[in-house]
């Protein structure tokens, strides 16, 4: 493999002191400490290389963020001229900087026109925590303060602060820190998993009304918004059946409730749209953004909101009483502008929707549809998802499938890509710069993976 490593330490050197003082994310650090984490050391475009020189083609965009792939040279050098113009400033005390004012502008030059404005975070956690916090205003500001309720999903992911946890849908993070009172859920649109009998057209509409049953059960009085992603990411990449999306929209309408997307891995060209939203065709009144805002090059996140919304907080709302000292950062917004630019002057988004993101989805189908491990293939543009089933005409899942799913994932690592597991479901999600021959490649050591964990299984 390739070495392109110059790594001041020698891999048991990074891993020992990585042991000794470092928590990692979602993990059990005994364990890992144990076995040793692998270290990055280097990336290029699609590429990744650890501190052993193993070279690997990142099937995951890091962490569903790196919409420009690694090391574009005017990233580095927008947030370098930053750097040296203006380090830092604030949003506070009456001032701004020319480089938040223009990305603001650049943001609402491709969003649709029923958005104006957008408050500035550091990542998709604290995009949600503004969102509990703005939507909450709102109802105080229109005249409805007993709107507080936020119902999420179960299974949906939201952040890892204890509000962005406790909206989101993972009991087992739940457990761990507790819940917090005017949250609710509802089920996930996972047909796949939970569909039963039904077909999956009725199946969506099952799920939506759960929502209208959950409004009707709390008061609409009590319900401030509804909060979810348009197909869930760490949950599973979950697409919801087409009927979902606008049985959802006709509800909160009804109920006056506010639809609220968290765009954080649907956001910025990932389905071959610029938000998952337009894929999915409804019209939310918020949407939570992070990672692909800047592809992950430096930390930025955002709420956009409503005219409506804003309209109200604005021109009627007076001190909305929040604020982050690092909201707007110069040199993150340099980046998310050289981002945002690059996606849409070099085309990067239309190509992934007219052109790499089908070739991805059709070779996909291909070479999957018929695998003895694959039930379901779901995804569009740069973002598909392959479901193990034990038994495909039962639908019937694997009991140990997070145990499978790890397994395939590993062997990917041994044939030189990464994938994501999650339960039962290997996903991938690829830069959205990949090329036709990237996408060869990823798909082609994914299928290795895939055939050697079916062999593992005797299948
Ligand atoms: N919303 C969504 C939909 C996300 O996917 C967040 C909010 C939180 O963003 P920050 O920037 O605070 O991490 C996320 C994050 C996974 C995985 O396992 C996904 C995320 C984070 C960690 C792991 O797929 N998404």
């Amino acid at each position: 493999m390739t070495t392109q490593t110059n790594s001041k330490y020698s891999t048991q050197e990074w891993q020992a002191m990585d042991a000794a003082h470092h928590i990692h994310a979602f993990v059990d650090q005994k364990k890992l400490n144990e076995e040793g984490p692998r270290v990055i050391t280097e990336g290029k475009r699609l590429y990744l290389w650890d501190s052993d020189g193993n070279k690997y083609l990142d099937g995951m965009s890091g962490l569903w963020c790196t919409q420009l792939g690694y090391g574009r040279e005017d990233l580095i050098a927008a947030a370098t001229q930053q750097m040296e113009k203006l380090t830092y400033y604030n949003m506070f005390f009456h001032t701004t900087h020319p480089s938040v004012v223009e990305l603001s502008e650049l943001l609402f030059s491709l969003l649709p026109k029923h958005y104006s404005h957008v408050l500035y975070t550091n990542s998709g956690s604290e995009a949600n925590e503004a969102l509990i916090r703005t939507v909450r205003r709102y109802w105080q500001v229109v005249g409805k303060p007993t709107k507080r309720i936020m119902i999420g999903r179960w299974n949906g992911y939201h952040g890892s602060t204890l509000a962005s946890t406790a909206m989101g849908g993972m009991k087992f993070m739940h457990e761990m820190g507790g819940m917090l009172p005017e949250i609710a859920h509802i089920d996930e649109p996972y047909w796949y998993a939970h569909g039963a009998d039904m077909t999956p057209e009725a199946f969506g509409l099952h799920c939506a009304r759960q929502l209208e049953d959950k409004i009707l059960e709390l008061g609409s009085e009590n319900v401030a918004a509804f909060v979810a992603e348009p197909f869930q990411g760490a949950g599973g990449m979950i697409f919801p059946p087409e009927s979902y999306w606008p049985e959802i929209q006709r509800i909160c309408r009804q109920y006056d409730v506010l639809l609220c997307a968290d765009e954080v891995i649907g956001g910025f060209g990932r389905t071959g749209e610029w938000f998952a939203h337009q894929y999915f065709g409804f019209e939310p009144d918020t949407l939570s953004i992070a990672k692909g805002l800047t592809s992950g090059y430096i930390p930025m996140g955002g709420l956009v909101l409503s005219k409506r919304m804003s309209d109200a907080l604005v021109g009627q709302g007076g001190v909305f009483a929040h604020g982050l000292t690092y909201a707007g950062h110069p040199v993150a917004a340099a980046v998310a502008i050289a981002n945002i630019k690059a996606l849409r002057d070099e085309k990067i988004v239309e190509r992934v929707k007219q052109d790499t993101g089908l070739y991805l989805q059709e070779c996909l189908r291909e070479i999957f549809t018929g695998h003895p491990l694959v039930g379901e293939i779901q995804g569009a543009g740069m973002v598909a998802a392959l479901q193990l089933a034990e038994d495909k005409a039962a639908r019937k899942r694997f009991k140990n499938e997070d145990e499978i799913s790890w397994r395939c994932r590993s062997y990917g690592f041994e044939e030189g890509v990464i994938i994501r597991s999650t339960q039962g479901r290997m996903i991938m999600a690829p830069a959205l710069i990949a090329t036709r021959s990237e996408i060869d490649e990823l798909l082609e050591k994914t299928r290795r993976a895939m055939d050697r964990t079916a062999q593992s299984l005797g299948l």
